[in-house]
């Protein structure tokens, strides 16, 4: 029986960076999820009478959200709905899930990295049938109807059985439960070398994998030491749980501190790598070695020649603007294009439907290629362990050589979160205004050549998106850049991005806090950022 339901909009509905994200309380609250579903479904009309894909990353409300769903598919006409078992699904599993089987779209339930539990964070997107988060216009799309929405649909249903693979019904809608792994696994077999990495690791090598409690446990757990033959045990906190074990799901120094010890320790493994809540982002390290996610781009598109499924080259590199400049040398080494991005993995989607880019990467934490339309965690690590298996040297070995053949990027990310969400936009909209008067200026010794708010046109369909973030270009290939945040749930997160390029191999050792002192200084004082914000110093270092 299909019930419809009169609602009121809610003006807050507009999709960040990556879809909707707010508290869990914030989504509890009659009608919110359902508005938000409804707009997806009165946009998206291929869903009528197609399949739409539905998983999550197991954080709490994650199951509810999936029987919402199901019942509002089966009142809105949709015709079969793929469901990873248990509701769960990684989001790259999802996007490879949704192009396997050429649906049209799917709704990914995820706040990413962010903590999850009862207090922590839900959150929603729309996956278009590419398999890639759905594109600005479409996401403006559906914010427009949420702001007129006045019913949703929803058919009466007792609680649907989704634990187990099988085939079953809502009214007319099939609904199929699958493995949320093995489509994504056999991807990776098709991509990389395993048999090579299997060698490598039966020969001694170790590894240790970081799943936080999150995702890409199972997905790690089969892959790495099912059929790569890691040591049982090289995954760890590999059980996703809703709450992620009270920890913060994102791979970085600062959030994944056990393996980075390890890594740091006096036997410390030779691998190491972590995961995020829904399983798109990694971080890599080697013995006593962290690959900044920049390095990690440039290193990867440097070697993608040793992995099978690149072989015959790059198209193309993209990066978002933030990232730092080290994949542009490769880029121009190779011969190929590169490309500058706002941020989000929304952006790449064009580039690589195109054909344009082959791999894209970003900053924070993202890297994939063109196998998927999301960024991609576990697919990033056996990228690196196929390069180790082949290079047979230590990862810290291989991206020294990086710098000496490419000069090093130093980079750093410094997090002011939770700051008043006035005072940042404020802040923003001051130093926006002093940008034009510091081109030929000099700051901390270092002569300015471009200072602008980044603007975006997107050279396949030609959308422009403006004012994606401030930034500073000195004449050396140094950048200051300042950003706020699209996917915090509390105030505003302000991100402050340092880079400095060094192509002396002799200085390339140095400690990169204390290399990028002077920018971050001079970056400092210019937007009185901590005056403003009443900090004295970053919440978070990357
Ligand atoms: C999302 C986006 C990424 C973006 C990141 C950080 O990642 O998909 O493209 O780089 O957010 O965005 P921001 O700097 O606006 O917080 P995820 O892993 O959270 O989905």
């Amino acid at each position: 029986m299909i019930q419809t339901i009169t609602t009121t909009p809610f003006s807050d509905q507009r999709p960040g960076t990556s879809g909707l994200r707010k508290k869990v309380s914030h989504f509890q609250q009659p009608h919110y999820l359902e508005n938000f579903v409804q707009a997806i479904f009165d946009t998206q009309t291929a869903l009528k009478g197609g399949t739409l894909v539905v998983g999550g990353d197991g954080r709490y409300y994650n199951r509810h959200a999936v029987q919402i769903i199901l019942r509002m598919a089966a009142a809105n006409g949709v015709n079969r709905v793929i469901v990873g078992a248990g509701g769960l699904l990684s989001t790259p599993a999802a996007s490879a899930v949704i192009r396997k089987y050429q649906t049209q779209g799917g709704i990914i339930l995820s706040a990413s990295h962010n903590p999850g539990g009862e207090d922590g964070d839900f959150g929603i997107k729309f996956n278009s049938d590419n398999g890639g988060p759905a594109a600005e216009q479409i996401t403006e799309a559906i914010y427009a109807r949420t702001k007129t929405i006045t019913h949703y649909a929803i058919v009466e249903s007792e609680e649907i059985a989704i634990d187990q693979p099988q085939t079953t019904a809502l009214g007319e809608m099939a609904i199929e439960i699958i493995d949320p792994v093995s489509d994504y696994a056999e991807l990776m077999e098709s991509l990389f070398d395993f048999n090579a990495i299997r060698t490598m690791l039966a020969s001694g090598t170790t590894l240790r994998f970081d799943a936080m409690h999150a995702i890409t446990g199972p997905y790690a757990t089969e892959i790495l030491e099912g059929r790569l033959g890691a040591a049982p045990g090289s995954v760890i906190n590999g059980i996703p749980l809703p709450d992620f074990g009270g920890h913060h799901p994102d791979p970085n120094l600062a959030h994944a501190k056990e393996l980075v010890e390890e890594l740091f320790s006096a036997t410390p493994p030779d691998f190491g790598a972590a995961s995020d809540g829904d399983g798109d982002r990694n971080m890599i390290l080697g013995a006593n070695f962290f690959v900044t996610p920049s390095d990690s781009l440039a290193v990867m598109a440097a070697n993608a020649h040793l992995i099978p499924a690149y072989r015959n080259g790059l198209s193309g590199i993209a990066r978002s603007m933030p990232t730092s400049c080290a994949a542009d040398r490769v880029a121009a080494h190779l011969g190929i294009d590169h490309y500058e991005t706002p941020t989000g993995w929304k952006f790449f989607g064009n580039l690589l439907d195109s054909g344009r880019a082959t791999l894209c990467g970003e900053e924070s934490f993202g890297t994939s290629s063109g196998h998927v339309r999301e960024k991609d965690g576990l697919w990033a690590v056996l990228f690196w362990l196929n390069i180790l298996a082949v290079r047979q040297e230590s990862v810290a070995a291989i991206v020294q050589q990086h710098w000496q053949q490419f000069g090093r990027n130093f980079y750093t990310r410094h997090d002011y979160e939770a700051v008043d969400a006035t005072t940042a936009q404020q802040l923003m909209t001051d130093l926006e205004q002093r940008l034009p008067s510091l081109v030929g200026t000099e700051l901390a010794g270092l002569e300015v050549s471009s200072a602008d708010n980044f603007s975006y046109l997107d050279p396949v369909d030609a959308s422009v998106s403006k004012g994606q973030g401030l930034r500073i270009c000195f004449s050396d290939g140094s950048r200051i850049i300042f950003r706020l945040s699209g996917t915090g749930t509390v105030g505003a997160t302000l991100r402050l991005y340092i880079e400095k390029y060094e192509p002396d191999p002799q200085r390339q050792s140095e400690e990169t806090q204390t290399i990028l002192q002077p920018l971050i200084t001079a970056a400092l004082e210019l937007s009185q950022l901590q005056q403003r914000s009443g900090r004295s110093a970053p919440d978070v270092i990357t």
